[in-house]
């Protein structure tokens, strides 16, 4: 390990290669021992998802967050990610994001002062009382802290792509209506999945008075989306499931419910990425997939099946889908951050308010509770 004025250079890494700092790495992590976790997103790329403890999507992640037994988690994910498991991690417990430039672009298109708008204008207009008796809120775990907040205060729920059928089921159970935050593709094509007919559900754009809606057609609605989408799952389109059907007949389409409603109608089967992977485990050998959702896990899904026979292509025959701010974790800033837990210097902590936290959590167990 360096001395401790290197540890603490995060420039110094940058411009490491990737080979030296495999030895590195396991030695930081060994010198940390059972103090650290280290959480592994599935839509991380090889050379940082080797060294996780854990890896999966986010709701089997914040599971393990909750279960952590050391004093760091080191969350190699995205932004809204490492704060859900530091609102589940035991006081004293300390989150790090080893970049803290890896955001999520979906996340990032729900405001809490835009959700808190559009909630009063569903007061005003009658449709719930400020309290949550009218409509269930329920925001997809790509939020921020505050939206999860807001939504456990009124009677909501957090959902993942894992068990969003389950958070609709829970929140019409409660209310004949629903806001769904930020994933208008999630809550669409999983509202339809349990029948609820397109009429039914609206979108509402933040960036328009009244969200761009008449009251009698916000009045008429079941589901309010929000209008927000994952530009990565956006570019799967549906003449790339003709062409990819034309292209190997027989094969089947998979793909995730970020995924626009025309493409998901056309394949075969939608599922969130563990969803995915268990298809393509339970298929028999000899069976081939196109997979739309993020390319290091599709290429990942190819090299770990082919041993059982099965091929795994992605959806988009040409190059894939990155997710930029996935990719924004590599080894290097893991290097630095490990290194540094090791010397005692806590780099990128990741810490939602005390005040924010509360209600978030409420949010976040009942997510845990729906399966
Ligand atoms: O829930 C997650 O981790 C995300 C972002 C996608 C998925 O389906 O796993
Ligand atoms: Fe956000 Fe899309 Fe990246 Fe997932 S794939 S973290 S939704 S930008």
């Amino acid at each position: 390990m360096g001395s401790p004025a290197e540890v603490c250079s995060l420039e110094h890494y940058l411009e490491l290669p990737d080979h030296i700092l495999e030895d590195r790495l396991l030695t930081a992590k060994q010198a940390l021992g059972r103090e650290v976790v280290i959480l592994g997103h599935h839509y991380q790329r090889d050379e940082v998802i080797r060294f996780a403890d854990f890896r999966g999507d986010s709701y089997k992640l914040s599971k393990e967050a909750g279960k952590a037994a050391g004093r760091y988690i080191v969350f190699c994910g995205v932004h809204f990610m490492a704060e859900s498991a530091d609102i589940l991690s035991r006081p004293g417990q300390i989150t790090v994001l080893p970049d803290l430039n890896a955001g999520c672009s979906m996340a990032d298109m729900a405001e809490i002062t835009q959700v808190e708008e559009c909630w009063e204008q569903l007061v005003r207009a009658g449709m719930t009382s400020e309290e949550g008796v009218g409509i269930t809120p329920i925001t997809y775990i790509n939020s921020t802290a505050a939206i999860k907040a807001f939504v456990g205060e009124r009677g909501g729920v957090v959902c993942t792509s894992a068990n969003a059928a389950a958070a609709i089921k829970w929140g019409l159970a409660k209310n004949s209506k629903l806001l769904f935050v930020p994933d208008q593709h999630l809550g669409r094509n999983t509202g339809f999945a349990l029948g609820i007919p397109l009429q039914e559900m609206v979108v509402w754009d933040p960036y328009i008075i009244n969200g761009g809606l008449t009251t009698d057609r916000l009045c008429s609605a079941k589901v309010i989306l929000w209008k927000g989408h994952c530009s990565v799952h956006q570019r799967f389109l549906p003449e790339h499931v003709d062409n990819v059907r034309a292209k190997y007949p027989g094969i089947r389409v998979i793909v995730h419910p970020e995924c626009r409603w025309e493409v998901s109608q056309k394949a075969d089967a939608v599922g969130s990425t563990e969803g995915l992977l268990r298809m393509i485990r339970q298929a028999p050998p000899g069976t081939s997939f196109a997979v739309g959702t993020e390319i290091h896990l599709v290429n990942r899904m190819r090299r770990e099946f082919a041993a059982e026979d099965k091929r795994v292509i992605t959806l988009d025959d040409y190059c894939g889908c990155l997710c930029s701010t996935m990719f924004r974790i590599s080894p290097q800033h893991l290097c630095w951050a490990l290194e540094n837990l090791a010397e005692g210097h806590v780099v990128n902590q990741i810490k939602v308010k005390d005040d924010v936290k509360h209600w978030a959590r409420v949010a976040l167990d009942r997510m845990l509770e729906i399966q």
